[in-house]
């Protein structure tokens, strides 16, 4: 008898890299790149001046703090959910706006680092004396479930930094769903999106100059050095990205620039690269009004408004939940 016992995995890192690399094409998803070399990597992401998006986004929120202030508030105050909050960069220029304003709102930053969270939850102490603030760990799916119980005052939930180009569009509508069913009635739910633009400048985005972006993807092979006892060489495999403007979907790969074999030990794991064999990383799909209507249409959300830079190279989305 020669009975193999399908593996137990430790991890979901393990289990996706098992699966990613045994599969054809190869891939790995875009979430294990923030570990904490990652998360420090994408911070000099926001940063460069190819990474347009950060910068974007930011000077939307800052021209618009005051309608987008008043669509939030409400007679009786409103809870403010955010998903995926990070460093709050982003956010703050809003919670700002609000605190000029005397609204009288709560703030949830939604995070699944702890880490992350702490260091959010410090900062807003420092700089905002007196805000409400309550964090809450989990995956988003979690605190959705738990959060759609939050129904004694208007829910306005954030989902920034165009987050939502991780997932492919038949993604993007299951996510959706699960945010307009957690919402209710005066519910809103304000997303930032980037938008399909000249083809160059998304590609630069995702190909710096500085090679940031490509150290970002390699991180990738480095974390399952260390975590999963791989060897790697990061040298031996080249950084990627492409961009089809007639789907608006930007994908990034590891492509391997010679025939190897890596060993994953603590997956028991040989892996097989033929010369330039790829492992596909990332997804950042871009959107336009038209994509869009249809992404809401299908998760039951209706647009409630819009903000964008002079350029329409980046836009603000607000929803509610339609046929209440
Ligand atoms: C954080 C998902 C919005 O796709 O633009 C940046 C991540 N990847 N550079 C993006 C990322 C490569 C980023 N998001």
């Amino acid at each position: 008898m020669n009975e193999t016992k399908p593996p137990e995995f430790k991890t979901q890192f393990a289990e996706d890299v098992f699966k990613g690399l045994t599969s054809y094409p190869k891939k790995i998803s875009s979430k294990f790149f923030y570990d904490e070399k990652g998360d420090e990597l994408f911070q000099k992401i926001m940063e460069l001046p190819e990474y347009y998006l950060t910068g974007k986004e930011y000077d939307i929120l800052v021209q618009h703090r005051e309608e987008i202030g008043d669509a939030f508030s409400s007679f009786n105050g409103f809870d403010l959910i955010e998903l995926g909050a990070g460093d709050g960069k982003k956010t703050k220029v809003l919670l700002r706006h609000f605190q000029e304003k005397s609204y009288d709102y709560k703030y949830l930053p939604v995070d699944i680092s702890k880490n992350v969270l702490e260091q959010l939850s410090g900062s807003l102490l420092q700089e905002f004396p007196g805000l409400d603030v309550e964090p809450q760990q989990g995956t988003y799916a979690n605190v959705l479930t738990r959060l759609a119980d939050y129904r004694d005052r208007k829910k306005v939930i954030l989902f920034l930094g165009s987050n939502i180009g991780n997932l492919t569009p038949e993604e993007a509508v299951a996510f959706l769903k699960k945010i307009s069913s957690a919402m209710h009635e005066k519910d809103l739910f304000f997303m930032g999106v980037d938008q399909k633009k000249e083809p160059q400048v998304i590609l630069d985005a995702y190909n710096d100059s500085a090679g940031v972006t490509e150290a970002f993807n390699k991180n990738l092979l480095t974390r399952m050095n260390r975590e999963l006892e791989a060897d790697f060489d990061p040298e031996t495999f080249m950084h990627w990205p492409l961009y089809n403007p007639e789907t608006g979907v930007a994908k990034s790969y590891l492509v391997s620039t010679k025939e190897q074999t890596v060993q994953v030990n603590a997956l028991n794991l040989e892996v097989h690269f033929h010369k330039w064999e790829t492992i596909h990383t990332e997804v950042s799909q871009k959107y336009d009004d038209t994509s869009i209507a249809w992404l809401a249409e299908e998760a039951g959300l209706e647009m409630a408004g819009s903000w964008a830079d002079k350029d329409n190279c980046y836009k603000n989305y607000l929803f509610k939940r339609t046929g209440l």
